[in-house]
């Protein structure tokens, strides 16, 4: 891997990762030919909305026809490919195919927009782009198009299902290789296999360098403390390009073990109830509001849920009370998941006493896993008491993908990855996740990087500053809120304009504030910074609460006389830009 565009491990780690056994020089275009090769008439993908149900000798042969096409379309080996799929079949025939010719897809979530598509369109130089014509009732032509006449070096848009309109179909590029494919310079095990995208923490987004080795790895370490196997049925709920579905153990540990691959298109109970049924599926992952809503449907559903063997509940906290109610409800072991699109993955095991599966949130999947928790000065605290979490391990980056600013900042001198989440250790080693310390809010499992939103609330011409914060909601955990002081002079707006005005920046709907509240200044810190703590405690107190601060930390009003032209940065925001984050 090109230590330019991101670091990586030092090689007396690879040695002593490869000594272990846990890179075992596999890459994911060869793991396909392997299962094929074993047993090419299993069932690997079961996609519900065409009917189809493709055998891993079908998958197998998808990807060769679909990766000889791509390398007659110019696409090669290091190209960068932004993959916006929903949870149909095709997905999984772009990415090996992409695979095999190591080239790198970027994965886009299917409710990316046209800032967030643009950037990562832009950033990675990407050749092409794949797409849906239509889902959910958005068209992703019309998305395309603009991104297209935006990015020049964006070569190639291939639309997977649906009318392809303007641009080519994703089928009409397989081509069949005259014998077995022939890829000039395949990937190696330690190369970058894709980018995966982080929820982040600053306006600027950040990608997640993978290696076939090391996430390989992670989806091995597991398929075992999951249970998967060959006759594991494997449901993703989620949005397949996520880093918990794709891998935890996820829709690629489930291809690893040779097990199917069942997609849901929607992740309600009146979708995934039937196909559990139907499938026989034994295990699947979601985050903590779609629990509740499935632990709450289950009793009085129609469908039989027996073949449920293993429910992992993660992406964010997942309180005591609801743990509790998850086997009663639906007949299944729960497995709580606390991971990163960065790597480390922790699992409650699923021999954990009932008590630790309820109230901790697993630990490491690998010994070779090194946790620290931590004070502000970086000092290692005791077992038992509540600091940052660092880790550093074989299967955990070593720096983002082309970030070296940010990654001086994300990473330790001798490469632990500062996860910002704030943990507990107990005494059998498990974490329970107490906070965070980066500026995020954890919507449900959507991470939203606060600063992200409010570069784009500062655009707004009658904007002079914004803050947003997490405030509790009984169904997602956290939703957001945000304070917003206007010029002074400028026109009063409503919040349901505010709100219009992100959507119409072209972001993922699920970053558009839940709440925008109206205030004269910000509660400040001693030293005079503003102080999101007191933010988040306002907005916990509810809409009328806002405000309380003024004449006390601040007596200084924060709007100015003379309004500054729109991109000037604000205290709270030294960066005028703009860019978008992620997932
Ligand atoms: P990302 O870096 O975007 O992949 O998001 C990973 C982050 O999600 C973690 O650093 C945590 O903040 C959060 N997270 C994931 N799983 C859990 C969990 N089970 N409990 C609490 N937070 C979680
Ligand atoms: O939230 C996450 O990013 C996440 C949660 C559970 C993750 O990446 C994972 C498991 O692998």
């Amino acid at each position: 891997m090109s230590g330019a565009e991101a670091p990586t491990w030092p090689e007396e780690f690879a040695a002593r990762y490869r000594a272990a056994g846990h890179w075992r020089g596999e890459t994911f275009g060869q793991l396909l030919r392997d299962r094929a090769a074993e047993h090419p008439d299993r069932i690997a993908i079961v996609d519900p909305t065409g009917g189809r149900r493709w055998t891993y000798g079908q998958l197998d042969r998808r990807a060769d026809r679909l990766a000889a096409g791509l390398l007659a379309r110019g696409i090669v080996k290091g190209d960068k490919v932004v993959v916006q799929l929903p949870n149909i079949a095709e997905f999984f025939e772009t990415i090996f195919a992409l695979f095999r010719i190591g080239a790198l897809p970027v994965f886009a979530l299917p409710a990316h927009r046209e800032t967030e598509i643009r950037y990562f369109c832009e950033f990675t130089e990407a050749a092409a782009y794949v797409i849906p014509a239509e889902h959910g009732g958005f068209d992703y032509r019309d998305l395309a198009a603009k991104v297209l006449t935006e990015v020049p070096a964006l070569r190639h848009v291939f639309v997977a299902a649906g009318d392809p309109g303007a641009f080519e179909a994703l089928s009409d590029v397989p081509l069949d290789p005259a014998g077995p494919l022939a890829v000039p310079d395949p990937p190696a095990p330690g190369d970058l296999a894709f980018l995966q995208l982080s929820g982040g923490s600053t306006g600027v987004p950040k990608l997640i360098p993978r290696t076939h080795d090391d996430y390989i790895y992670s989806l091995r370490g597991s398929n075992e403390l999951c249970g998967v196997d060959a006759d594991s049925v494997y449901l993703v709920a989620l949005p397949a390009a996520h880093n918990f579905p794709l891998s935890s153990p996820g829709s690629l540990g489930a291809l690893y073990a040779g097990a199917r691959v069942v997609l849901c298109p929607q992740p309600g109970p009146e979708v995934a109830f039937p196909l559990i049924e139907s499938e026989g599926v034994t295990i699947t992952g979601l985050v903590p509001p779609l629990a509740l809503v499935w632990t709450e449907a289950a009793p009085s559903s129609a469908y039989d849920l027996s073949s449920l063997e293993v429910l992992l509940v993660g992406g964010a906290k997942f309180s005591e009370e609801a743990a509790r109610r998850v086997g009663p409800a639906l007949g299944c072991t729960l497995q709580q998941v606390f991971g990163m699109a960065e790597g480390l993955v922790n699992y409650t095991r699923l021999d954990d006493p009932a008590e630790t599966i309820v109230t901790t949130q697993g630990r490491p999947i690998s010994p070779d896993d090194e946790i620290r928790v931590v004070d502000d000065e970086d000092e290692d605290l005791p077992v038992g008491a509540t600091g940052h979490l660092l880790t550093r391990g074989p299967y955990t980056i070593r720096g983002y993908w082309k970030a070296p600013e940010h990654n001086a900042r994300s990473f330790t001198a001798d490469g632990f990855y500062r996860t910002g989440d704030v943990v507990r250790l107990t005494e059998t080693g498990h974490l329970v996740v107490e906070g965070r310390a980066k500026d995020q809010i954890n919507r449900g499992g959507e991470k939203i990087a606060a600063e992200e939103v409010e570069n784009h609330l500062l655009a707004h011409p009658s904007v002079h500053d914004a803050n947003v914060v997490a405030e509790p909601d009984p169904y997602l955990g956290e939703r957001t809120c945000a304070y917003v002081i206007l010029r002074k002079g400028a026109e009063p707006l409503k919040p349901v304009a505010v709100k219009k005005f992100v959507r119409g920046r072209g972001l993922a709907a699920y970053k558009v504030p839940d709440r925008v509240e109206f205030v004269e200044s910000f509660p400040r810190t001693g030293v005079g910074k503003i102080s999101k703590k007191d933010l988040r405690a306002a907005a916990s107190n509810g809409p009328d609460s806002a405000g309380g601060w003024s004449g006390s930390a601040s007596a200084q009003p924060d709007a100015v006389a003379a309004a500054p032209p729109a991109s000037t940065p604000s205290a709270s925001n030294p960066s005028p830009s703009t860019p978008p984050a992620q997932a």
